[in-house]
């Protein structure tokens, strides 16, 4: 259809989502609609994964409650160090938590409790079958959320702490890891970047098994790529990649017309094909269920679904039928060579966009 045709750059001018509009520059910038489910059992492998797989990527996608150690400090955590990870490559992340209850429950799950999912995720997700209410609450729950980081960032909280603010813009707090004055200096194709968070991040991690040296990356990355907005996105949970799912076609039309009452707070969708259906919309498609076969087999040869429910494509028929964005868990993780398959995915999946706009 219509948006299908359209070049990221493009969408990233005429949607009127803030983030999109970022992801969209981003995934133009990076040659890559590829996300990575991280889906791994410790704080350790997932900071190690996102670290290495990072240059590839535009979407990290985590269910937290997978991580047995996920560390709730909102600073110090596990979440606040995965968003430095992001901010230093150049990658959104995105809770796959499929929140799924009445609307003041979503509203705590998403912004109290021990994960406090809105301070470290840019993208989040819901099942919409408690209703439309619970897109209404979410939605209502990030305003407020903006508001709130808004007035903490100007009126300076964090008194006592190594000024950071001018470096961290996207408002997520940095501010409590003591930066040494030298690095503050530090200034990149015209703004303080992202340097904070190199620093940090050596001091906190462990050698990561990554083939190129934090400096390159920066190199690499760092052109271009400005920090995230401080807004936040949700995608609705349209269509499943699981066999036998529930998800008519009447479920899925309901779907989209919730998404078209929140268009400041709704990115898009989680679903099979391109929702994109009337002349005004433009959302962002991002898929599920996708693996390539092994290296030296037939590229079309049909792909085993997991024996646990789940159905694979290929990243050509997922982004041939109008989709954006591939989200790659096992076939990268399980990969004998991680950081090459996942460059062989951002690559299979980039050709595919390419010949559907040509
Ligand atoms: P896989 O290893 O590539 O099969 O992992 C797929 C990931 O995407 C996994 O985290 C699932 O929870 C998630 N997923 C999915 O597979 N299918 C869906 O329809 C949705 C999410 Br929604």
């Amino acid at each position: 259809n219509h948006v299908s045709e359209q070049s990221f750059e493009e969408r990233a001018t005429t949607t009127s989502h803030p983030l999109s509009s970022y992801l969209f520059r981003l995934m133009a910038l990076k040659k890559s609609n590829l996300c990575l489910s991280a889906d791994v059992s410790t704080t350790n492998q997932l900071l190690s994964l996102a670290d290495s797989i990072g240059p590839s990527i535009v979407v990290l996608k985590t269910h937290y409650d997978l991580i047995s150690n996920w560390d709730y400090n909102p600073t110090t955590g596990t979440g606040a160090r995965l968003a430095r990870i992001a901010r230093r490559h150049g990658f959104l992340i995105f809770e796959d938590r499929k929140f799924g209850d009445i609307g003041n429950t979503v509203q705590m799950q998403y912004t109290e409790g021990t994960a406090k999912i809105i301070e470290w995720s840019h993208i989040t997700n819901v099942n919409m079958i408690p209703g439309k209410a619970a897109v209404d609450a979410l939605a209502e729950a990030a305003i407020r959320w903006r508001e709130r980081k808004q007035y903490e960032v100007k009126t300076d909280i964090s008194v006592g702490t190594p000024r950071a603010e001018s470096i961290d813009s996207d408002g997520e707090d940095d501010t409590v890891t003591p930066i040494p004055e030298s690095n503050l200096e530090i200034e990149r194709a015209g703004r303080k970047a992202s340097i904070v968070s190199i620093t940090t991040v050596s001091q906190h991690f462990e050698p990561v098994n990554s083939p190129r040296s934090h400096e390159d990356y920066e190199e690499e990355v760092f052109e271009g790529i400005e920090e995230a907005p401080m807004d936040r996105g949700l995608l609705i949970l349209a269509q499943m990649s699981s066999k036998g799912n529930f998800m008519n076609a009447e479920y899925t039309s309901a779907c989209v017309e919730s998404a078209r009452e929140h268009q400041g707070y709704v990115m898009g969708f989680i679903a099979q094909e391109s929702l994109n259906r009337e002349p005004g919309d433009a959302f962002l498609n991002m898929t599920p269920g996708c693996q390539l076969p092994p290296e030296q087999d037939d590229e079309d040869a049909e792909i085993q679904g997991d024996g646990k429910g789940q159905q694979y494509n290929t990243p050509a028929k997922i982004i041939g039928l109008g989709n954006d964005i591939v989200i790659v868990g096992r076939g990268i993780i399980f990969a004998a060579d991680p950081v090459r398959e996942a460059e062989r995915y951002r690559r299979k999946a980039w050709e595919a966009y390419e010949e559907r706009i040509a």
